[in-house]
């Protein structure tokens, strides 16, 4: 079973949602959009995990689309192989080398933010804390944000706060994973206080992934959106 399928079973397991419709007009017959099931007698609708290939947009700067290291899915990942982009100031966050993504999201709530790193390099004196992140921004969430038990984080620059630990800004979290040696699904920010990464959307519709290089030679195969449970 690849990766991604597994993932997606993971999410359907975890992610059923449960609807209740309040009358006919809330379920007035229209198509059940793609990804979504209908259960008779259930009234359960099941959002499918979005995932996005890092290699389906045009490779830019010095970003370079590779297959060597196995077990990525679509058609290769992405791996920074120009400078390192970090403590340049604060102002320069972001701008070199930024990705920018379309997103369907295809129904208001909250989804995690999880993607496919490895670190492609390994130092020899730090194999797990060196050549592994990257700057994440989901520019037109309604909320951006860390979230590690009831602590939750915003990154400097989106006006809000507390901010993360380490580097952050520009609106750009600092995702970070130390996983050697396979590819690694959970990134997360602020500097020894791991919180997960999340979007609040308001509504349905078209948004945007902003991806850009920090660590030199730390490669992105996917990001994958997760519905998460209305609590
Ligand atoms: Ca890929």
């Amino acid at each position: 079973m690849s990766f991604i399928n597994s993932l997606k079973l993971v999410g359907v397991t975890s992610l059923t949602i449960l609807m209740s419709f309040c009358s006919d007009s809330d379920n007035n017959g229209d198509t059940v959009p793609s990804g979504q099931q209908q259960e008779e007698g259930k009234e359960e609708l099941i959002i499918d995990d979005i995932t996005i290939d890092a290699e389906s947009v045009a490779v830019i700067e010095d970003w370079e689309l590779k297959t060597e290291l196995e077990g990525f899915t679509g058609t290769g990942y992405l791996v920074w192989e120009g400078p390192a982009q970090f403590w340049k100031g604060q102002e320069n966050i972001g701008k070199k080398g930024k990705l920018s993504y379309s997103v369907e999201v295809p129904e208001a709530g909250t989804y995690k933010f999880v993607m496919r790193t490895y670190i492609a390099k390994r130092d020899p004196e730090k194999p797990n804390t060196e050549h592994n992140d990257i700057w994440i921004k989901l520019p037109d969430a309604d909320e951006f944000f860390a979230q590690k038990g009831d602590s939750k984080l915003y990154p400097n620059g989106s006006g809000k706060s507390p901010n993360p630990a380490g580097e952050n800004g520009n609106g750009f979290f600092k995702g970070y994973m130390n996983t050697n040696d396979k590819w690694f699904e959970t990134i997360g920010t602020s500097d020894h206080d791991f919180h997960e990464i999340f979007a609040t959307y308001n509504a349905k519709g078209t948004y945007t992934v902003e991806i850009a290089p920090r660590s030199d030679f730390f490669a992105f195969d996917s990001f994958t959106l997760i519905k998460q449970e209305v609590k």
